[in-house]
């Protein structure tokens, strides 16, 4: 290995796991955020001046303006995560800046935290939880906070990418629950082999499941997709999974059909103002709020920072790195 003034200095954004930096540092000048304060807009400027590559996770805006700053350096952006919407990919494109994410291997991890919001929304596990801790439990009742069944309900997963599949599996699999999708430009034979059918339209889904999962990317069509309208149609027993992008569901909406009973339940893992969420949504009791976790396990997050820094050790040797996106 060459000294380190001659290694690509690669910036990284935010604290990984240990054995992600110590990787890092060993295979470029990595430039590591010690603080885990997330960077200013300005220092991210700075970053796209100084470095060859930028590490950015999903709490870095990557933006329009911060690609764009003259003189810049960075000719990578090697994103610690599936989801690329922190990233201004149209503007990256024109300006020939590679950009790169962390599919598959946090799959099974954020598919696991999918099937944990539905069963704490259906058996209302966080309620229980804020019922003992506030000291309110007077006893076992024969009516006492029931639930609803989770097993041979039907399961309508809007977006079957890896994710959506990986849920279909673990709903057919695991629970004996039906499942319907909506994603056209999944072959019909592949879906079926998730156990997964299929259906005309994101509508024919809400009006048919009893849960229904979201797993389609934040793009600008999919923007607040589950609506006031579109949440009218679902079943008054339905109950909503979000575990892909904030954006995808009007919050406000959302918050106000909980509370007039238009679907029973809610599971969010992912909100639109991160990390704000909606205070309508704090105050009721039939919303399971986590804070981002999808992903959030030890062997994960180091499978993702090892993932970027592959992609950017293929780039610096010159070959294509595997998971690119622009
Ligand atoms: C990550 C995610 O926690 O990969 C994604 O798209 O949403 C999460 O798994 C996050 O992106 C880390 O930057």
């Amino acid at each position: 290995m060459s000294n380190s003034t001659s290694r690509p200095v690669v910036v990284i954004t935010r604290r990984l796991p240990e054995a992600v930096e110590r990787h890092a540092t060993e295979l470029f000048d990595a430039r590591l955020n010690s603080s885990d304060t997330a960077l200013t807009a300005e220092q991210l400027a700075e970053a796209m001046r100084s470095g060859d590559a930028l590490l950015p996770t999903v709490s870095d805006a990557i933006t329009s303006a911060i690609l764009s700053v003259s003189p810049r350096r960075v000719k990578i952006v090697a994103n610690f995560g599936v989801g690329y919407d922190n990233i201004d990919i149209a503007t990256a494109r024109s300006l020939g800046i590679v950009v790169t994410n962390t599919p598959d291997v946090l799959t099974d991890d954020t598919a696991d935290l999918a099937m944990t919001l539905l069963l704490m929304a259906a058996r209302r596990a966080g309620e229980g939880e804020r019922h003992i801790r506030a000291g309110d439990w007077t006893g076992w009742g024969p009516t006492h906070m029931l639930g609803t069944s989770v097993s041979g309900k039907t399961l309508g997963i809007l977006g079957l990418g890896r994710i959506g599949r990986a849920v279909a599996r673990r709903a057919v699999e695991g629970f004996g629950m039906r499942v319907i999708y909506f994603d056209p430009p999944v072959p019909i034979g592949e879906a079926r082999a998730y156990g997964a059918s299929p259906r005309q339209s994101v509508e024919d889904v809400l009006r048919e499941s009893d849960f229904v999962s979201l797993h389609m990317p934040a793009s600008p069509e999919n923007h607040h997709l589950i609506n006031a309208d579109r949440l009218a149609l679902m079943p008054r027993h339905a109950i909503l999974i979000n575990t892909a992008r904030g954006g995808v569901v009007d919050e406000p909406a959302l918050a106000a059909a909980l509370k007039s009973h238009v679907i029973a339940a809610a599971g969010l893992d992912v909100f639109e103002r991160e990390p704000k969420v909606d205070p309508a949504l704090i105050t009721l009791e039939n919303v399971v709020l986590l804070p981002h976790l999808g992903s959030a396990t030890i062997e994960t997050r180091v499978a993702m920072g090892e993932r970027a820094l592959s992609n950017l050790a293929a780039f610096f040797a010159n070959a294509p790195p595997h998971d690119r996106v622009a």
